[in-house]
């Protein structure tokens, strides 16, 4: 049984297993969380995003995927990278912002990591509407099987946080 826990802050401030990272495609860094990653997580991130790119992932992590690396200077034993899909407001990409919270903990699964720290996966840059992200995050933790633990949204502003506290009811 996994058990969800909101916390209203900084993700990188955070000690857990494992942080989820809101990547792009290039892992090879961005604005948002995941350029605060790489900042306070320094460049042994980096250095490993960029082997990926070099082996595995020659055209980069593809939406609703996700990988793992060295969390660095973080208070973690990793950072699992995961794209999240850009909003559309034509296209149902529901399935793959799913996909983001599936992988992530099946990455974890693999690893050992009983801890799972998430942001908000798509809805900063990505544009993502935080009500529907929130049920979409919430619904695809609660259904997953997964020997996490604790599962850990990380949430930046009241806004989210409000949001994620209101579908966890
Ligand atoms: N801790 C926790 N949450 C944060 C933090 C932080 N330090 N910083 C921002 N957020 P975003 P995306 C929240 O834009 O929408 C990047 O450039 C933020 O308020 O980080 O998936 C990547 O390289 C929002 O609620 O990720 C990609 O190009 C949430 O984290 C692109 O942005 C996600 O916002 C990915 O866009």
């Amino acid at each position: 049984m996994t058990t969800i826990r909101l916390v209203q802050g900084d993700i990188t401030r955070e000690s857990a297993d494992a942080i989820v990272n809101a990547a792009n495609s290039s892992l090879l860094g961005g604005g948002g969380v995941d350029g605060a990653i790489h900042r306070r997580g320094g460049p042994a991130i980096l250095a490993e995003c960029r082997k990926l790119r070099a082996s595995r992932y020659g055209k980069g992590l593809p939406a609703g995927q996700a990988v793992a690396t060295t969390a660095g200077e973080l208070d973690a034993r990793w950072v699992i990278h995961t794209v999240g899909p850009v909003w559309s407001a034509t296209e149902d990409r529901s399935e793959l912002l799913a996909s983001c919270h599936r992988e992530a903990l099946r990455v974890a699964d693999e690893l050992g990591a009983r801890t799972v720290a998430f942001p908000a996966i798509s809805t900063g840059v990505y544009r993502w509407p935080i009500e529907d992200a929130a049920r979409i995050a919430v619904e695809t933790v609660r259904s997953a099987p997964t020997d996490v633990e604790e599962v850990r949204f990380v949430l930046f502003d009241e806004r989210a946080y409000d949001a994620f506290a209101r579908q966890l009811g």
